[in-house]
């Protein structure tokens, strides 16, 4: 066979195979910024950090009407999360998880970006405890309410507004200013024995009361005032394949000009 015919023939077949890989690779890795905002009212209500997951639908941290699971418990009762993170990791081993910002008073902001395989991870959750409360968190009910991806890995939600009506109690501690997180210590507890329910209406009784950052409360809040934006900027991450590919077909393309031009 003719030396330069065969070197041909590889070129053309590993640039089929290349083509065959990169678009599903393209497809599958975004880097997505998610950035959070509070919203409410100056000297109304601050979020603890928000919790989040990019996931395949299998996690589902609440339902309304029945009794919280330990998992939110830990976002509601304190912020930390430390019992909803390791929940997340066992329902949804694959999800891409993590934890945005600190303490999150009105008017601030915070992001954080991730890598995430949109074909094996499609859906979003939250959850951030609002204070001052003994229990109150803001998060999504459904698992798949979010589908961010669609299965070109484009996104389909730019954000997520939540107002003051989206707001829940985890009915798991009773409303107590000298046991809420913010105004009072927030080790103390009473067991509320209740459900997962909306709930704004009770901040108002934390009003007049210092926080712990140091402003005198008022919640302000009805049902339809905004209180928290999330909002998601997606790009592409270029496969090492795809980039590859690129280079040489650039060079290829350069070498023919000039065998042209010859
Ligand atoms: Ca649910
Ligand atoms: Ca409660």
């Amino acid at each position: 066979m003719n030396p330069s015919l065969s070197r041909s023939m590889l070129a053309s077949t590993l640039a089929a195979v290349l083509l065959g890989l990169a678009p599903a690779a393209r497809a599958a890795t975004v880097q997505v910024t998610v950035s959070v905002e509070n919203l409410a009212p100056a000297g109304g209500i601050a979020f603890a950090p928000l919790h989040v997951g990019f996931h395949q639908g299998l996690f589902d941290g609440f339902d309304e009407g029945a009794a919280a699971a330990p998992g939110i418990v830990s976002v509601a009762e304190n912020g930390s999360g430390s019992a909803w993170q390791p929940a997340f990791a066992a329902a949804d081993p694959m999800a891409t998880r993590g934890t945005i910002g600190g303490v999150l008073l009105a008017g601030g902001m915070a992001s954080q970006t991730f890598l995430v395989d949109t074909a094996l991870n499609p859906f979003f959750t939250f959850a951030a405890m609002v204070v001052p409360s003994n229990d109150f968190f803001i998060g999504n009910d459904g698992a798949t309410q979010y589908p961010l991806f669609d299965a070109a890995g484009h996104l389909l939600i730019a954000e997520i507004m939540q107002s003051a009506a989206d707001i829940w109690d985890a009915g798991s501690e009773a409303f107590d200013p000298a046991a809420a997180a913010f105004v009072g210590d927030a080790s103390g507890h009473t067991d509320q024995n209740g459900v997962v329910n909306r709930n704004f209406a009770e901040l108002a009784q934390f009003d007049g009361l210092t926080t712990a950052a140091g402003y005198t409360f008022a919640s302000q809040l009805q049902g339809g005032t905004p209180i928290y934006r999330i909002r998601f900027d997606a790009q592409t991450v270029p496969a090492p394949a795809t980039a590859w590919l690129a280079v040489c077909g650039l060079a290829g393309l350069g070498a023919t000009r000039r065998r042209r031009a010859g």
